[in-house]
């Protein structure tokens, strides 16, 4: 509920909040223009309710919040009053369902999913058969056809063999390479999505890592470790590059294909890459909001100063700034005035 100090701690609205994020998702999957302008409505609604300080105990008391009209008032207090939301069970309907196993498909985001429903497709063979007349890119076919794999997480062991094979492979590269996992396994979760691998080098010997992952990437595949690439960048060997595919550890029968991301950075941002990679992507949000409240913006690459929004539309920059800090996550925090948190306290 604090904003101020990056922390989420459970609201005292969290029950209410978990049946409206709900409600907002089944919204979200069904993509018409009332269920838009509902998925907007509920996001102020819910953000308004992290804030709440206290217990809601009256329908003019959810009233009185900003964003909460008469109709989501009146939800609010079904929630509190009996512990569900029956608009819940009637949103669940067919294309929900739908949308939401082909959302399960790597790549596709809630529009592509629905226009798949649209033109008829049920299921994912009506998908691969391109019924209606749809048409897969390569990796929307890899992630049909290992859809099962992509869709489990991994035991957090598992991530930790696999990026055992891969790191001595990185290092016989180039001995000096910084090479570490981050995202949910840096964050010391039992199961990973995937894994994030994030790759840079220290420069005082006048190298970079630029160079490294078209040759380990070639590696890995060879190895047997890297099976499918699902998104290889346009250069691998510049300064910065992400790669996105499917591994396992090879000669295991049974072995599952898992998502494996490699980042490559410079040295100067890995302080900035680091804290956004390890995440989670909400903490992330929280951060980067309190950076932009002191007049900074921050990013994978740093903490700037001075940097220029376009009134019209604050994502877009009018220029870059002034790097402020970027090589380490320590400094970043003490400037932000938020005191320092281990990975496994950056979460939800
Ligand atoms: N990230 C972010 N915002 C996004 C996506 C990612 O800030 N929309 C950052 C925070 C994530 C990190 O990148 O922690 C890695 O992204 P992943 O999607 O791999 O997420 P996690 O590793 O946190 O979770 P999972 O175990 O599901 O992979
Ligand atoms: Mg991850
Ligand atoms: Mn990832």
């Amino acid at each position: 509920c604090d904003n101020q100090e990056v922390q989420r701690e459970a609201c005292e609205n969290q029950d209410v909040i978990d049946k409206l994020e709900e409600l907002k998702k089944l919204h979200e999957a069904k993509q018409g223009d009332d269920d838009r302008w509902r998925v907007f409505s509920y996001s102020k609604c819910i953000r308004a309710l992290r804030n709440h300080p206290k217990r809601i105990a009256s329908f003019a008391e959810a009233r009185a919040i900003r964003g909460v009209g008469d109709k989501t008032a009146a939800k609010v207090m079904e929630i509190i009053g009996t512990g569900n939301l029956r608009r819940i069970g009637y949103e669940r309907t067919e294309d929900v369902a739908v949308t939401q196993l082909f959302r399960g498909v790597y790549g596709v985001g809630p529009s592509t999913a629905y226009q798949w429903y649209s033109a008829g497709c049920r299921t994912l063979k009506d998908v691969l058969a391109g019924k209606g007349g749809v048409k897969l890119c390569p990796a929307q076919k890899l992630g049909i056809r290992f859809y099962e794999d992509i869709n489990q997480r991994m035991p957090r062991e598992e991530a930790k063999e696999i990026f055992g094979l891969i790191k001595p492979i990185a290092l016989d590269i180039d001995p000096k390479l910084f090479i570490e996992i981050m995202g949910s396994y840096r964050r010391g979760k039992n199961d990973c999505g995937d894994i994030d691998i994030l790759i840079t080098r220290p420069t005082d010997d006048g190298k970079t890592h630029q160079g490294v992952l078209s040759r380990l990437l070639q590696a890995l595949h060879a190895e047997g470790i890297l099976t499918e690439d699902l998104a290889v960048p346009e250069d691998p060997d510049g300064l910065e590059a992400i790669y996105r595919g499917l591994c396992r550890i090879p000669g295991r029968t049974g072995a599952r294909r898992r998502r494996i991301d490699f980042l490559t950075v410079p040295w100067i941002s890995r302080g900035a890459a680091l804290l956004y990679y390890t995440g989670d992507d909400i903490f992330n949000r929280a951060i980067r909001m309190k950076a932009n409240v002191l007049g900074y913006s921050l990013n994978q690459r740093g903490l700037f100063a001075g940097v220029v929004r376009d009134p019209n539309d604050r994502r877009v920059k009018l220029n870059s700034g002034t790097l402020i800090a970027s090589e380490t996550e320590a400094e970043i925090f003490k400037i932000l005035e938020v005191p320092w948190q281990e990975p496994h306290q950056r979460i939800r």
